[in-house]
């Protein structure tokens, strides 16, 4: 480490020795003590840059057409077609001004190489050019954010009272989900509840919404159905991010963030329009959370809304597969709590005694 430090300061050192031999030499030219020999390779270079333009441009196209499937996925939401269409109009502006940018610096800088006898043209300003060069920009740059600030408070407005609620939760290095069962509502969770026992979700089971939320290691959509994605993390920030669907909202420890979005395409519609009957939708973790951050992904389904609800219908709740927690309910809600986990009403009564009993 030491070593490495000394050498590159001695590199520093000569490097400084050598601009300040350069610099006196070009104060002599300045002088007009000595001429400036252009030599050889000045032509050449200049031709270099073109050739670099050439190929630099050249590249990036071919790259972005033979990839071209592997960055832009089928789309399979409603709100994506709008992203979309702005990406791809941003994208059609920047691009022309990145080639003709391109151009024109490398062509000059070939144009107006060093030649014995050519002088500069002293130009101190333009008043059409300056406008010119400031409002084009500026309109064009003034659409392009209204634009997209007009979708992104559509896409981010309050979702419908109806919108499918689930539940995203990340953590290092997994996601989990949460339904909110038959009631169709979140019950309350508080993270000092969260264990690692069996409370992961840090459910607060004095609130009888609890009860019928169950868990599930694949995330289920229904189609053409408002969805509303509750988003929460409990350790570090990670990311939810559905491509296909366009969807993509940062899961913040402390700062529940939600997105709401429509699926148009089952699984099964999707496998046949790629023609790939292997094809799965996926969600990855798009932040880097630390080692298993690659192993934060998640399998999505959409499925038709037939499908869903009796997919639905065939999960245990989370408290029937933790019968435990049945002690942390409160006596007079404990009835109701086994109706709705689908636990037999007697037995987990009978339970809840004994397990009371046996604490005493
Ligand atoms: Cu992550």
């Amino acid at each position: 480490m030491m070593n490495s430090i000394i050498v590159l300061g001695l590199i520093l050192v000569l490097a400084i020795l050598y601009l300040i031999f350069r610099v006196s030499s070009l104060v002599r030219v300045a002088k007009g003590e000595k001429e400036e020999r252009v030599d050889s390779s000045n032509g050449l270079h200049a031709l270099l840059f073109v050739l670099f333009m050439v190929v630099g441009l050249g590249g990036f196209f071919w790259y972005s057409y033979v990839h071209f499937d592997s960055y832009n996925l089928p789309l399979a939401s409603e709100h994506g077609a709008k992203t979309d269409f702005m990406f791809w109009v941003t994208m059609a502006i920047t691009v022309v001004a990145f080639v003709i940018i391109s151009i024109a610096m490398f062509i000059f800088v070939y144009k107006y190489q060093y030649k014995e006898g050519n002088k500069a043209k002293f130009f101190p300003d333009n008043h059409y050019l300056e406008l010119t060069w400031t409002i084009i920009p500026a309109v064009v740059l003034a659409v392009l954010i209204f634009t997209g600030l007009k979708t992104w408070n559509e896409i981010t407005s309050p979702a419908s009272k109806d919108a499918e609620v689930i539940e995203l939760i990340g953590q290092q290095f997994a996601w989990t989900a949460r339904y909110p069962g038959s009631d169709k509502e979140l019950g309350k969770v508080n993270f000092k509840l969260i264990d690692n026992v069996g409370n992961e979700f840090g459910l607060d089971l004095t609130d009888n919404k609890t009860f019928d939320d169950f868990k599930s290691l694949e995330l289920h959509l229904p189609v053409n159905k408002e969805i509303l994605l509750k988003i929460r993390a409990k350790d570090v920030i990670h990311s939810v991010y559905l491509p296909h669907f366009r969807v993509k909202m940062d899961a913040v420890p402390g700062m529940p963030t939600h997105f709401k979005f429509t699926a148009t395409k089952t699984t099964q519609e999707m496998r046949d329009e790629l023609g790939n009957q292997s094809f799965n939708y996926e969600m990855a973790c798009t932040e880097i959370c630390g080692r298993g951050h690659f192993s934060m992904r998640f399998p999505v389904v959409v499925d038709t809304e037939e499908d869903y609800e009796r997919w639905k219908l065939s999960q245990e709740s989370w408290l029937k597969q933790n019968p435990d927690y049945m002690k942390n309910v409160p006596a007079g809600l404990r009835e109701s709590a086994s109706i709705k986990a689908g636990l037999p009403v007697q037995a987990g009564a009978m339970a809840v005694q004994a397990t009371a009993v046996g604490s005493n």
